[in-house]
């Protein structure tokens, strides 16, 4: 709805009423073209400013009427009309300007805004362009190359930079609506021609070709496939080169691909995900409803390696003190040099409002024992961390939350060795730790719900998309890693070259393929979990069995050979020495595969890139199932968000459960059927639950949820 009320004087107000963000529903459309009709027809009003009810402006078009048919009048003529208006209208933006909430307002004649406000037009992350005249009043109003930039990346700006680029005429740390109010008065009568952002030309460098081809090819490279920011670039370029009228209408044709292509139902899907994962609730019952969280104000990080530090500066930008604490005097020394600079850097590219917390260094465990909550984060070796909770069992203050930062080990097995086990969870972040938005919040049996909305609200104030996980190897992330990995090695034995594997798997959307993220990270880790498995090591037979499954030792080999990936300048590929971040192909790689196959009777065959995509992510995908299945992820979205946010899964297919719906839950199990039937692809049996969804009909991955649900009652 939007509501109108004639101020006394002269001023009509129309105020956007549709909580919580005041999104433009049919509703609220409606209410907008009745108001400013009224407000034309009344002879006493001699200007209008439109504002949002409870300090928020608008959060743009209603995502959630996009999956269904369109009603109500539309916006870009409803905007059309506001512009035509020959008394001043001024929006009047307080909290939030974004998407349609700001072409709303650049179809006003003035633009007032509170300090605090925030301008964006972020349509470009729901895989649409600003498609309400957006993307070609913008460019008039600020200059095609500072539109470029908002309208690709979807930034959000404040006001002051907002100000500064010329989309508000004013900002005021004062009521912005009283400020509108009393600015439309004073130009009530003044002509409004030049306010018209469709009558103005578009201020462009004079090499604007080459700017838009430049923007052009860098948003190919950064989009991965996305439709959407390279739909943007067309509409900027209709708008550079054409009449508004004519470039009204290329980014209609473009909105209407974009609106129907898969990519936007995807990223409106990660949207919602996003928002899902957020409410996170229990098998047990317990959810924000009914939890409370406590708030953190001192807190410790034990080992301060990689990820250590990572946390250490995520848990200071939050404000939280910090006590980081590592015994090895070396690295001690090289964090207290390392982290306050990188708590410096991250602090002075985030612009805080606040200061940070305070780190204070220590060696000595004993220094944790008046913190609230300790984050541990030392090497990933059970009997060390289990050494770790029973030292802190015994120094911190009973009631402190015990966190450890484990990418897989058992948190019942942690919890156990403490007075406290309801206060243990996991919090597995991802690197580097101050910079990846996901964090895996694993909860175990004897979890308290206190334990888990704490650390599900930590992760809320550090920036993260936390996602409440049950425990079991590797929980979500992981998990479902480990048969993706598995498959890309199975390959190679096959026939694939790595960097078939990998071409593929970038082709699809991720940013690097499974061997190349592998030599980033180093060969090692994998290998050290392996050996600690007793899979492989001394007196390990190299067979291609394995404790009674299909093992690929290839890896192990690899590392034998003292290829650890670019730390020591080979591995899958090689580098220009150790460090060296350029991959590329190693014919000792081919040479070594072929060895390989010859040895063990493996014949190569061509592998095409739909089987490796097919291999890995079904593989992947099929174990989501199953994790579904067990209740470690709450619901679909849980999983595509963990992928989205820590695994470099492409946002514009929406996660690896949404895809799996995308293509079809029967053509999965099709696939996952073929190759099972493989001898020597034992390990895609499709899931259950995979098989009950088809049963069921394959219904859409939003009705997954209650599915599992019913399922687990009736089971
Ligand atoms: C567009 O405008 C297209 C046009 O160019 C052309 C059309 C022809 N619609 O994020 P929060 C819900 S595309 C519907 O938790 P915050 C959200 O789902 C749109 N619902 O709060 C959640 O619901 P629930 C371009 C929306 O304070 C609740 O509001 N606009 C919308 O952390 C609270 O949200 C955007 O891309 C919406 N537009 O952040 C802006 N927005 O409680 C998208 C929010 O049931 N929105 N909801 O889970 C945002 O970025 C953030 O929500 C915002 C508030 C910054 C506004």
């Amino acid at each position: 709805m939007a509501r109108y009320s004639r101020l006394p004087g002269s001023v009509a107000l129309i105020t956007l009423h549709n909580p919580p963000v005041n999104a433009l529903s049919a509703a609220v459309r409606q209410g907008i073209v009745d108001a400013v009709q009224r407000a034309l027809k009344d002879p006493k009003v001699t200007s209008v400013v439109i504002c949002g009810q409870n300090g928020k402006f608008c959060g743009g078009a209603d995502i959630r009427e996009f999956a269904g048919p369109m009603s109500g009048p539309p916006l870009v003529p409803m905007i059309h009309a506001i512009e035509a208006v020959d008394k001043p209208v001024a929006a009047a933006i307080e909290g939030v300007a974004l998407g349609g909430g700001l072409e709303l307002a650049l179809g006003c004649h003035y633009r007032i805004a509170h300090s605090k406000a925030v301008l964006g037009l972020p349509e470009v992350t729901l895989g649409l362009l600003p498609g309400a005249g957006g993307s070609q009043r913008l460019p008039r109003l600020i200059g095609l190359t500072a539109a470029l930039d908002l309208i690709t990346t979807g930034r959000h700006v404040s006001a002051a930079e907002a100000l500064k680029l010329g989309i508000l005429d004013q900002v005021t740390d004062n009521n912005a609506v009283d400020l509108a109010v009393e600015f439309v008065r004073s130009v009530a009568g003044q002509p409004l021609d030049s306010r018209r952002l469709s009558t103005l030309p578009c201020p462009c460098p004079p090499d604007v070709d080459s700017l838009l081809d430049k923007v052009m090819s860098k948003v190919r490279q950064r989009s991965r496939g996305a439709l959407a920011p390279v739909a943007c670039v067309q509409a900027l370029r209709a708008a550079a080169s054409l009449p508004y009228a004519q470039g009204m209408e290329k980014e209609r044709e473009l909105m209407a691909t974009l609106f129907n292509s898969g990519q936007a139902r995807a990223l409106q899907y990660a949207f919602f995900s996003q928002r899902v994962v957020g409410k996170w609730s229990l098998p047990s019952g317990a959810s924000w409803d009914n939890s409370t969280a406590r708030t953190i104000s001192k807190a410790a990080v034990i080992g301060l390696g990689t990820m250590g530090r990572g946390i250490v500066v995520a848990l200071a930008l939050t404000g939280i003190s910090v006590v980081a604490v590592e015994t090895q005097e070396k690295q001690l020394a090289e964090a207290s040099r390392v982290v306050p600079a990188m708590l410096q850097r991250e602090a002075g590219r985030r612009r805080l409002a606040t200061p940070p917390g305070v780190i204070s260094f220590s060696s000595n465990l004993q220094d944790v024992s008046e913190v609230e909550l300790v984050i541990e984060a030392v090497f990933e070796d059970m009997s060390l961390k289990l050494q770790v909770f029973k030292h802190l069992a015994s120094v911190c203050r009973p009631g402190t939350l015990l966190c450890s930062n484990t990418s897989g080990l058992d948190i019942d097995q942690l919890a156990a060795v403490t007075q406290s086990p309801g206060l243990v969870v996991g919090m597995h972040f991802f690197a580097p730790a101050h910079v990846m938005k996901l964090l895996e919040v694993v909860y175990g049996p004897r979890s308290s719900p206190e334990a888990v909305a704490t650390a599900m609200q930590l992760g809320k104030r550090m920036g993260k998309v936390g996602v409440a996980v049950g425990n079991c190897p590797g929980f979500v992330g992981n998990r479902m890693l480990k048969p993706y990995l598995e498959q890309a090695n199975f390959l190679l034995e096959e026939g694939a070259t790595p960097q078939q594997v990998d071409e593929a798997l970038e082709e699809f959307g991720f940013p690097m393929g499974v061997f190349r993220m592998s030599d980033l990270s180093g060969l090692d880790v994998g290998w050290r979990i392996r050996k600690e498995a007793g899979l492989t090591g001394p007196g390990v037979e190299s067979t291609r069995t394995r404790q009674g499954r299909r093992y690929s030792p290839l890896p192990d080999q690899m590392c034998e050979a003292g290829r650890l990936g670019q730390k020591t300048g080979k591995g899958w590929y090689q580098y220009d020495g150790p460090g060296g971040r350029v991959a590329r192909s190693d014919p000792w790689v081919d040479i070594f595969l072929e060895t390989y196959r010859a040895e063990h009777g493996l014949v190569a065959r061509s592998i095409t890139p739909e089987e490796i995509l097919e291999r890995c992510l079904y593989a992947l995908i099929n174990e989501g199932f199953n994790i579904l299945q067990d209740a470690v992820a709450a619901g679909p979205e849980d999983i595509d968000a963990i992928y989205v946010f820590g695994y470099g899964w492409p946002r514009h297919r929406g996660g690896p459960m949404f895809h799996a719906g995308q293509v079809g839950l029967g053509r999965i199990l099709e696939r996952l059927n073929h190759h099972h039937s493989h001898p020597d692809v034992p390990h895609l049996k499709p899931s259950t639950l995979l098989r009950r969804l088809v049963a069921a009909g394959s219904p859409p991955v939003q009705k997954w949820r209650e599915f599992i649900n019913k399922e687990r009652v009736h089971s």
